[in-house]
């Protein structure tokens, strides 16, 4: 990776190709899709990503989608990430399938608390419906999140809860500190590329 320094990011953008890849993020409500963007957002250098725009309710609940881009330059090319995550409103799947459009990657977050379990399975299913109407192979990372929380499910609970094929990788995360956030999405880009490079 080059150094992030204004000259630098501008020779990126005029000397090397550009692919663009679409990162979502899909789960239930409040589980902690829009404040894993937040810190994604607060931990990337700010000469590689954008601003972030968020649509939501006056309750702070998604109503559209959040969106952040960040760009990883490579020695022959550059990547421009688009991360787009969904609103986890259960009546508002159409406008999830919309937003979730020609995704390379969907990070899947589920809440760790017990009675959220159903809700979780409930989500997950959604996605696997409507990926499979996609017809692509699309990689999907999980996180148990709000492991900060007393009483919460291990991430093996919540993967079995889910019931995720094994080779599905869970991370136990906290997006309100930040916990294992950069592993996660260290593992899901790593899995994006290679799928798109298998492509
Ligand atoms: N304790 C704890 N709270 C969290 C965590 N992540 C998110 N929250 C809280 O959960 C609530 C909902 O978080 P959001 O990030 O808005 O959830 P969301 O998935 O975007 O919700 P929708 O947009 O409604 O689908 C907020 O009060 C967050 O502060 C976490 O890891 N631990
Ligand atoms: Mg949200």
């Amino acid at each position: 990776m080059t150094t992030p320094d204004a000259t630098g990011v501008e020779d990126e953008f005029l000397t090397k190709p550009l692919q663009q890849l679409k990162l979502v993020i899909w789960g239930p409500g409040a589980s902690g899709k829009t404040t894993t963007l937040r810190h994604l957002s607060k931990s990337l250098h700010p000469l590689l990503c954008s601003d972030r725009i968020e649509i939501s309710t006056s309750e702070d609940h998604t109503l559209l989608s959040d969106y952040l881009a960040f760009h990883l330059p490579l020695e022959t090319s550059t990547i421009l990430f688009h991360i787009v995550a969904t609103t986890g409103q259960r009546r508002l799947l159409a406008t999830r399938e919309l937003i979730a459009t020609g995704a390379d990657g969907v990070l899947f977050v589920a809440d760790s608390q017990p009675d959220i379990a159903a809700e979780n399975r409930r989500s997950y299913e959604e996605l696997c419906a409507y990926l499979a109407t996609t017809n692509r192979l699309t990689p999907v990372v999980v996180m148990a999140n709000k492991q900060d929380l007393p009483g919460c499910l291990h991430p093996i609970a919540v993967h079995r809860h889910l019931k995720a094929p094994r080779k599905i990788p869970i991370f136990g995360t906290s997006a309100l500190y930040g916990t294992n956030i950069q592993q996660v999405f260290q593992q899901f880009i790593k899995d994006v590329l290679i799928q798109f490079v298998a492509l």
